[in-house]
C-alpha cells in the first residue's frame, strides 16, 4: 500500500490497481482526496502491472460529496472538475466501487468513471439543490447522457437518492455486488478486461439525449416554480440539464461551471449551507456528553386522543414503538383511535405505506380510559389542553403510578414546567416535549429542559426524537419556549399594522413574498381564530375576538379573515372584513395610513430576531443556529434564507438595531433593542459569532 496523500493511498490487487480513499466520517472530497485521485490515477497509469484501477473507500460510505466546509474559502487546486476530466481521460479502465452513499461530486466521480458497481445497500444521488447548488463537476452533463435527460432532471431538481435496484435498471450501475464490495470489484474489473470490454466513457454517450422532448424541460420549470418557489437552484439545474441535450459537452461542461459559481456566491447557497451545519450543530448540547448512558425506551403512554395526542401518538407507532393512549371518556377515546386509523388509511390509498400496515400500525397502540394502565411505560406525554390545574392534577397521578425511572413530559406549548415537575416526587425525570401541530407530519420538537431534568433523561429525549425522525432541539423553560415567544412578536405586530392602516392581503403577500409558504392571517385562518378565545371573558377589544363574536372562525366555518368556498382552502378576499377592520381601528382612535411593504416586512421581522436576542442572552436557547432551526422547521421561515438570526446578520446588526431603535421611538417598549445585540453591534460581531 503507497500512501499517495493522507486521505488517499494506492495498493494492487494483481493487475488491478486499488485507489483507497479514507476521509472520515464521510470521505468528503477534500482537497487532500482530490489531490490523492489526480496523482493515484497517475501512478497508476504509469504503472505497467496495473491494467485497470478500482476506486473504493475505506469506513461507512463512498464518498458523500464535495466538502462543503472548503466552500466558501479561496478553492485550491486541482478542483474537483480538473481531476474528473482526468479520469475521462485515463487509458486504464477506471471502476468504482461503490457502499454507502454516492452522493454529489461522489455520484460524479462515478460517473466519470468507465464501470460502476455497487452493494445493495447503497445509495446515488445528487443532493447539491438541497444546499442551494447545482452538481458542479459534470453532473448535469454526465447523468442525462447515461440515464436520460427525464430522469436526470427528477434526481437533480429533487436532489432524492435512488436505491442500487433502481440505479442497476437505470443503467446508472452496471452489477450489484454480493458479499465483500472490494473483492468483487476486484472480480468485476478482471472479467472487464479479460472480455476486453470497451471502456464507456459517459460524456461520449449520445443515445439518450439524441432526441430530448423539450416539453420536459418546460413542465419541470413549471412544477419547480410552484414546489420550490422562491428557490433559484432548481430551476438553474434545469437550465444545466437542458445545455447539456443543447451543447456539445465541453461547452455544457463550461456552462455547468458558470451557473455554479454564481450560485456558490449568492446568498442562497450561503443560508442552505449554513443550516445544512446548523441541523447537525442542533444536536450538540454543551453539558451533555456524547457517550451519555440513554434509557431503553419500548412502552410509550400518551395522554389526551385530540389532534395533538392522536398526532404523537402516530410517531411512535410509525417507529414501531407500542403506545398505551389514554382519554378521560370511551367516546372521545374511540373518536380519537377513529382519526388515527382514517390518517393511516389515508396514507395507504396515496401508497405512502402498504395496506397491511394499517393494522398492524393500530394493533400497536392500546387504548384504555384507565390512567392506572400507564405503570408499565418507559415515557409518558401529557398531551391535554392548556390548563395548569388539569395538567397539575395529571402529573401528581402519574408520579403515583408510574415506574421508577420512567420520564414523564408535557407537551404544553407555553405552560411552566418547573411548575407541572414540583407536582411530582420525581422533577428530575420530567422534562417538556413541544410537538407542534400536526404532530405526525411537523419535524420540530422542542425539548423544554426543566430546571431539575437530568442528563440521562434530556440524552434519552434527543434519542427517542431522532428514532421518531424528529429534530429536536433543547430549550429552557419561559412562557412561549423559543419558538412561540419569538412568534408571538410577528403576531402582535401584524395585529397593530391591520389597526394602523395595512390590510391583511397586503400583511400576508409581503409574508408570502419573502418566503413564508402563507402570511399570518391566512395561517390564522387555518389554524382556526378561534384558538385560545376565551367566550365568556371576550370583550371585543382585539380584532380576533371581534372575528370570533362574529362566528369567523377561519377555515374550520368557511370565514375568517377571508372567505373560503366549501370544500376549498384557497383564501378568497373578504370585503366585509376589511371594511370591519377600518372601521374597528377609527373606533379605537387609529388614524389610519398608508404602510409600506418594507415597514412590514421589518415589523414583522425585526421584533423575531430581537426576541431570539434575548432568548439567547437567556439562555433559554444553547446557540443563535438552533433558533434558526426552530423557524425553518416549525414556522416556515425559506431555508433559502438561513432563519432569522442567519437573516440578521446577512442583513446587518446595525442595520437590524437602527431600525428596532427608530421603532422604539415611534411605537414604543415593544422594540427596545435586546442588550445582547447592542453589545454585538458595539463589538462589531455577528450571531454567527456565538455558534459554537
Ligand atoms: C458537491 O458535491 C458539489 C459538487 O457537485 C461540485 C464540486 C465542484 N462535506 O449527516 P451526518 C459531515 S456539494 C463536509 O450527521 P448521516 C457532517 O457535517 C455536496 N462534511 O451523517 C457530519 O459532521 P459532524 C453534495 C460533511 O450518516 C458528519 O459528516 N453532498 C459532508 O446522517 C456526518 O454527517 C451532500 O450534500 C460534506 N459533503 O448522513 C451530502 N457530508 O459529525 C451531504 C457530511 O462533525 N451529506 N458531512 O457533525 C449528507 O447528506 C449526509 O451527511 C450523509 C450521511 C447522507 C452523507
Amino acid at each position: 500500500m503507497v500512501a499517495i496523500t493522507e486521505a488517499v493511498s494506492l495498493d494492487k490487487h494483481g493487475e488491478i490497481g486499488m485507489l483507497w480513499i479514507d476521509n472520515p466520517p464521510v470521505n468528503a472530497l477534500g482537497h487532500s482526496v482530490r489531490k490523492g485521485l489526480a496523482e493515484g490515477i497517475e501512478q497508476a497509469e504509469k504503472d505497467d502491472q496495473i491494467r485497470a484501477v478500482v476506486v473504493i473507500c475505506k469506513g461507512r460510505t463512498f464518498c458523500a460529496g464535495a466538502d462543503i466546509r472548503e466552500f466558501g474559502k479561496p478553492p485550491k487546486a486541482p478542483h474537483l472538475p480538473d481531476v474528473l476530466n482526468r479520469f475521462d481521460q485515463c487509458q486504464k479502465p477506471i471502476i468504482a466501487a461503490i457502499h454507502g452513499t454516492a452522493f454529489g461530486g461522489g455520484l460524479e466521480t462515478a460517473l466519470s468513471s468507465h464501470f460502476r458497481v455497487a452493494v445493495a445497500s447503497a445509495r446515488f444521488g445528487l443532493p447539491e439543490v438541497k444546499l442551494g447548488l447545482l452538481p458542479g463537476a459534470g453532473g448535469t452533463q454526465r447523468l442525462p447522457r447515461l440515464i436520460g435527460p427525464e430522469k436526470a432532471l427528477a434526481m437533480i431538481t429533487s436532489g432524492n437518492p435512488i436505491g442500487a435496484d433502481k440505479a442497476l435498471e437505470d443503467g446508472l450501475i452496471h452489477e450489484i455486488i454480493d458479499g465483500d464490495l472490494a473483492e468483487g470489484a476486484v472480480g468485476f474489473a478482471n472479467q472487464v478486461l479479460s472480455e476486453n470490454r470497451p471502456m464507456v466513457r459517459v460524456r461520449d454517450m449520445t443515445e439518450k439525449i439524441a432526441q430530448p422532448d423539450s416539453q420536459i424541460f418546460d413542465d419541470f420549470r413549471k412544477q419547480l416554480a410552484r414546489r420550490a418557489r422562491g428557490f433559484e437552484a432548481p430551476q438553474a439545474c434545469v437550465d444545466a440539464v437542458e445545455a447539456a441535450v443543447a451543447k456539445p459537452f465541453e461547452d455544457g461542461l463550461a456552462y455547468e461551471r458558470q451557473r455554479f459559481e454564481q450560485l456558490m456566491n449568492g446568498s442562497q447557497s450561503a443560508a442552505q449551507r449554513y443550516y445544512f451545519f446548523a441541523e447537525r450543530q442542533v444536536a450538540r448540547i454543551p453539558d451533555v456528553p456524547k457517550d451519555t448512558a440513554t434509557m431503553d425506551i419500548k412502552k410509550v403512554g400518551v395522554i389526551g386522543a385530540g389532534t395533538m395526542g392522536g398526532g404523537i401518538t402516530m410517531n411512535f407507532v410509525n417507529a414501531g414503538i407500542a403506545v398505551t393512549l389514554v382519554e378521560a371518556k370511551q367516546e372521545l377515546l374511540d373518536r380519537g383511535l377513529g382519526v388515527i386509523r382514517k390518517n393511516y388509511d389515508i396514507s395507504a390509498s396515496k401508497g405512502k405505506i402498504a395496506a397491511e400496515d394499517v393494522d398492524k400500525r393500530m394493533d400497536l397502540i392500546t387504548g384504555t380510559t384507565r390512567m392506572e394502565d400507564l405503570a408499565d411505560a418507559d415515557l409518558v406525554i401529557e398531551a391535554v389542553y392548556e390548563n395548569m390545574n388539569l395538567k397539575k392534577e395529571i402529573f401528581s397521578k402519574l408520579d403515583k403510578i408510574c415506574k421508577d425511572g420512567a420520564i414523564l413530559a408535557t407537551n404544553t406549548s407555553y405552560l411552566d414546567v418547573n411548575e407541572i415537575a414540583a407536582q411530582t416526587s420525581r422533577p428530575e425525570s420530567v422534562l417538556g416535549l413541544h410537538f407542534f401541530s400536526p404532530a405526525n407530519v411537523m419535524r420540530l420538537l422542542e425539548i423544554v429542559r426543566a430546571e431539575k431534568t437530568t442528563i440521562p433523561v434530556l440524552a434519552t429525549a434527543m434519542e427517542i426524537a431522532k428514532k421518531i425522525k424528529k429534530i429536536a432541539v433543547v430549550v429552557g423553560v419561559c412562557y412561549g419556549f423559543a419558538g412561540n415567544r419569538m412568534f408571538a412578536q410577528r403576531k402582535r405586530e401584524c395585529e397593530k399594522l391591520i389597526l394602523e392602516g395595512a390590510l391583511p392581503a397586503q400583511v400576508d403577500r409581503v409574508i408570502y413574498d419573502f418566503g413564508f409558504p402563507m402570511g399570518p392571517f391566512a395561517l390564522a385562518d387555518l389554524i382556526g381564530i378561534d384558538l385560545g378565545w376565551d367566550k365568556d371573558n371576550s370583550n371585543s377589544r382585539t380584532m380576533q375576538e371581534v372575528l370570533c363574536e362574529q362566528g369567523r372562525f377561519g377555515q374550520k366555518n368557511g370565514k375568517g379573515y377571508y372567505n373560503y368556498e366549501q370544500g376549498s382552502r384557497a383564501p378568497t378576499p373578504a370585503p366585509e372584513i376589511d371594511a370591519l377592520i377600518v372601521e374597528f381601528s377609527r373606533k379605537k382612535g387609529y388614524i389610519r395610513r398608508e404602510i409600506s411593504d418594507e415597514e412590514i416586512l421589518q415589523r414583522c421581522i425585526y421584533p423575531i430576531i430581537n426576541e431570539g436576542a434575548k432568548i439567547l442572552e437567556e439562555k433559554i436557547a444553547v446557540r443563535p443556529s438552533d433558533l434558526d432551526v426552530i423557524w425553518v422547521n416549525g414556522y416556515g421561515w425559506p431555508v433559502y434564507r438561513g432563519g432569522p438570526m442567519f437573516y440578521a446578520d446577512l442583513v446587518g446588526l446595525d442595520k437590524i438595531l437602527g431600525g428596532l431603535k427608530k421603532f422604539q421611538a415611534e411605537h414604543g417598549e415593544d422594540f427596545k433593542p435586546a442588550p445582547l445585540l447592542e453589545q454585538l453591534v458595539s463589538e462589531g460581531k455577528t450571531f454567527g459569532s456565538l455558534n459554537a
